[in-house]
C-alpha cells in the first residue's frame, strides 16, 4: 500500500506511516473547548491546526517525488526523492520538538491524540544530525531502487539473458521443474546480497533517530503504534498466532505430503520435515495458491479457474487489438497489440474490483485515477513493481502502482489496493494527522475483507467462473483456495518483524542476519532453503518490505482482522448461513457500516473503531477458525496417520509439540 513511505515520513498518506499510536485519555467531563494554553502566542490546539495545515501543504511535493522515484528509477529521481524525504523528516523532527512545549498543557482530546500520532508518523525515525539524516534518506532511496531494478543475469556475451522479479515469479508460478524453480529462486535472492551493508547502516541510523525520540530502538517504536503498551502488543501477536497455529500446521502437513508425492520423498522436503522454499509457487512462501494443480482436493469439483478466465479475457482483448490493425500486421504491430491488450485486461480487472466497492454504495474512482495509475510494467525503464496505493494530495488524486498480469493473484491484489484507496478517500474528511488507518492492520484488511466476499457464487455472478457445483467437495475446494492464500500467509506475516525486531534491538547482529532469518522461517513457517544460505547472502533483502522499510506485522493483523470484518459485514447484510458462504456484494447496509468505519480513520483508538464495527475491542482469531472449520476437519482426516510437524534447526522446534509426531 502505501509505500511511499519509504521515505516519506509523513507521507504517505495514509497508511503509510502508519504507526498510529497513542491512547486516548478518558474523556473529559465536558466537551467544552479546552482553555488555550498559550505558548509564544500559540495555543496547543492552534499548534495542532497549524501542523495539520503545513503537513497537508507539504504533502503533494513529497508524494510526487516518491511517485517518480518508484515509477522512473534512476539516479536523478532517487536523489530528488531522498531530498524530499530529508526535508520532510527534518520538518517532522521540528514539529515533534515543538510539540514538547505543550506537554501537560490543556488541549482538546483530539489535539492530544494528534500529537501522540505525530511522534509515530514515520516508520523511519531520522537522526537530527543533518549529515546522518541525509545519509539515511539516501540509503533508503538506494535500497528501494535496487529492489525495483533487481535483475538476475545468466550467460555471457550474446547469450547473456537477464530476468527481473516478475519473470522469475512466472517460473515459480507455472513451472514444476525442480531445478528451474531453484534457479529462479536463487537468482532473485542473489540480487539482494549487495544490500546487506546498506541495511546494516540503515538500522544504525534509524535506531539513532528512534533513540532521540525516546524509544529504546526502532522496533519498540513500531510496536508503540497500537494504542497499547509495546510489550502488550507483542504479547497480543503471540496470542493470536497460538490461536491459528494448529490450522496452519494441518495445511503444512497436507502440502508437504503432496509435494513429496510430486517431487519424491527426498526432494519434496528439507531435512526435519521442512517445505523447500523454492517449491511453494511463491518467492517468499507467503501464498501457496499457485500450487493449486497439486493441492486441489477434488479435481474439478467446482471449477475456480480465475486465471484461466483472465487469460481468456486477455486473448479476446488481443484479438480485438489485432483486428484493429488489420490483415498482415507485422511483428511490430503485433507487439503493440499485445501491449494494448495487456493494458486493456489490467483495466478491466480494476473495473471489476471497483464494481464491488461501488455495489456497496462507495463512489466510482475519479477520472484522474484512470489517467495517472500505473497499471502495467513500462518497457522503457525500471519501476518498483510491488503493488502500492497512493493518496497524492489528500483531496482526490489517488493512484495505484502495479505491474498487473492476468492471473488470480494480481486480480485479488487489485481488490486489496482499492481497499487502501477507498480508505484514503473516506478519511480525507479527517484532519491530516488522522488520515490513517485505525491501525496499520486495518488499512491492510479493507480490500482483503472484500476478497473474502469473492465467493464462488459472486465469481459466477460476474461470469468469472462457471455456474457453481454445490456440495461438500466443492466447499472443500473453495476453502482450500482461500486457505492457500490466507492461512499459508499467517506465519510469514509474523516472522518478518520477528526478524526486524531482533535486528533493531541488537539481538540479531549483522553477522547473523541470514542465519536468524532462516531460523525464523523454519520455526514459524516450517520452510527451508534447499541449499545452504550463509552470510554471503542477504535473503531478507529479497522481500520488498525490508529494503522498502514497511513494517510487516500489519499484514499478520490484517489476516486475522479481515475475518472479523467479514463476519460483521455478513451479519449487517443479514446473512444467516455459514460464514464461508456469505458474500455482501451489492448490500447497502454492509456498505454503510464499512464506510462509517473507514471515515473514522485514526481519529480514535482502534479498539473503539473495532467495537463499532464488530461489537468487540479485541482482535481475535475466532472468525478465522469458524470460517475454515470444514477445511480443518477435512485436513485432519487427510493427515491421519501421517507424521506432521517439523523440526526447526535441531533445537528450535516449531512448537513444543511440533517435533515429527503422528497426528490423528
Ligand atoms: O505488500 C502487500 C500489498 C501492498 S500493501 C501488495 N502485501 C503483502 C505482501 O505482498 O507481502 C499484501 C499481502 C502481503
Ligand atoms: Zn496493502
Amino acid at each position: 500500500m502505501k509505500h511511499r513511505h519509504l521515505l516519506l515520513p509523513l507521507a504517505l498518506g495514509a497508511g503509510l506511516l502508519s504507526l498510529s499510536a497513542c491512547k486516548k485519555e478518558p474523556a473529559p467531563e465536558a466537551a467544552a473547548p479546552a482553555p488555550a494554553a498559550v505558548q509564544g502566542g500559540e495555543s496547543a490546539d492552534a499548534f495542532v491546526a497549524r501542523i495539520n495545515a503545513e503537513y497537508k501543504a507539504a504533502f503533494p511535493e513529497i508524494t510526487s517525488a516518491q511517485w517518480l522515484s518508484s515509477t522512473y528509477i534512476n539516479d536523478d529521481s532517487q536523489r530528488i526523492a531522498a531530498k524530499a524525504n530529508e526535508r520532510a523528516l527534518a520538518q517532522l523532527n521540528v514539529w515533534i520538538e515543538e510539540a514538547k512545549k505543550f506537554e501537560g498543557q490543556p488541549m482538546s482530546e483530539d489535539s492530544k491524540r494528534a500529537l501522540a500520532l505525530l511522534k509515530l508518523m514515520t516508520s523511519m525515525p531520522a537522526p537530527k544530525d543533518p549529515a546522518k539524516l541525509s545519509e539515511l534518506t539516501t540509503i533508503a532511496a538506494r535500497m528501494e531502487g535496487a529492489y525495483g531494478a533487481g535483475s538476475y543475469c545468466t550467460g555471457e556475451g550474446a547469450a547473456k539473458t537477464c530476468r527481473q522479479l516478475g519473470e522469475l515469479e512466472d517460473v515459480l508460478r507455472s513451472s514444476r521443474d525442480y531445478d528451474a524453480q531453484l534457479d529462479a529462486w536463487q537468482g532473485w535472492h542473489s540480487t539482494a546480497a549487495p544490500m546487506r551493508q546498506d541495511y546494516a547502516r540503515f538500522v544504525e541510523l534509524v535506531n539513532e533517530g528512534a533513540a532521540e525520540l525516546g524509544y529504546a530502538d526502532t522496533g519498540v517504536m513500531w510496536r508503540s503504534g497500537y494504542d497499547m503498551a509495546p510489550d502488550a502488543f507483542a504479547a497480543e501477536t503471540d496470542r493470536l498466532w497460538d490461536q491459528v497455529r494448529p490450522l496452519y500446521e494441518q495445511l503444512h502437513c497436507y502440502t508437504r505430503d503432496r509435494l513429496q508425492q510430486a517431487y519424491g520423498v527426498e526432494k519434496g522436503q528439507v531435512a526435519g520435515g521442512l517445505i523447500p522454499a523454492h517449491l511453494t509457487g511463491n518467492m517468499w512462501q507467503q501464498d501457496w495458491g499457485n500450487l493449486w494443480d497439486m493441492l486441489e482436493p477434488y479435481k474439478g469439483a467446482g471449477s475456480l479457474d480465475i486465471t484461466g478466465a483472465l487469460e481468456k479475457q486477455y486473448q479476446q482483448d488481443l484479438g480485438a487489438a489485432l483486428y484493429k490493425r488489420g490483415q498482415g500486421a507485422d511483428a511490430k504491430a503485433r507487439f503493440e497489440a499485445e501491449r494494448e491488450a495487456q493494458l486493456a485486461v489490467a483495466k478491466q480487472m480494476t473495473e471489476r474490483a471497483q464494481d464491488f466497492y461501488v455495489s456497496l454504495g462507495m463512489p466510482k474512482l475519479p477520472e484522474s485515477y484512470w489517467q495517472k495509475t500505473q497499471f502495467i510494467k513500462p518497457l522503457d525503464r525500471d519501476v518498483v513493481c510491488h503493488a502500492s496505493a497512493w493518496d497524492m494530495n489528500m483531496e482526490g488524486d489517488v493512484r495505484t502502482k502495479m505491474c498487473i498480469k492476468p492471473n488470480e493473484e494480481d486480480f485479488t491484489t487489485i481488490y486489496h489496493e482499492l481497499g487502501h484507496i477507498y480508505y484514503d478517500l473516506a478519511y480525507n474528511v479527517q484532519p491530516p494527522l488522522f488520515q490513517n488507518g485505525a491501525n496499520d492492520g486495518f488499512h491492510e484488511a479493507i480490500g482483503d475483507t472484500i476478497v473474502l466476499a469473492m465467493t464462488p457464487k459472486y465469481l459466477a455472478s460476474i461470469g468469472m467462473v462457471q455456474g457453481q457445483a454445490q456440495g461438500q467437495e466443492a466447499l472443500i475446494n473453495a476453502q482450500m483456495r482461500m486457505a492457500l492464500a490466507k492461512v499459508a500467509f499467517l506465519p510469514f506475516g509474523l516472522m518478518i518483524d520477528r526478524w526486524r525486531w531482533g535486528v533493531f534491538d541488537g539481538s540479531i547482529a549483522p553477522d547473523r542476519y541470514n542465519q536468524a532469518w532462516w531460523e525464523l522461517k523454519a520455526r514459524y513457517q516450517g520452510v527451508a532453503p534447499a541449499t545452504p544460505r550463509g552470510e554471503a547472502f542477504f535473503d531478507p533483502g529479497a522481500k520488498y518490505h525490508v529494503p522498502g522499510n514497511t513494517p510487516y506485522t500489519r499484514y499478520f493483523l490484517s489476516h486475522i482482522l479481515q475475518f472479523q470484518f467479514y463476519k460483521s459485514l455478513c451479519e449487517a447484510a443479514g446473512q444467516t448461513g455459514p460464514l464461508y458462504e456469505c458474500t455482501f456484494y451489492g448490500n447497502a447496509e454492509a456498505g454503510r457500516k464499512f464506510q462509517a468505519m473507514l471515515a473514522k480513520g485514526a481519529s480514535q483508538p482502534w479498539q473503539a473503531t473495532l467495537k463499532e464495527l464488530t461489537g468487540s475491542e479485541q482482535i481475535d482469531g475466532g472468525a478465522v477458525l469458524e470460517y475454515f472449520a470444514p477445511l480443518q476437519e477435512w485436513l485432519k482426516q487427510q493427515n491421519e496417520g501421517k507424521s506432521c510437524g517439523w523440526q526447526a534447526g535441531g533445537t528450535t522446534a516449531a512448537t513444543p509439540t511440533a517435533a515429527p509426531e503422528t497426528q490423528g
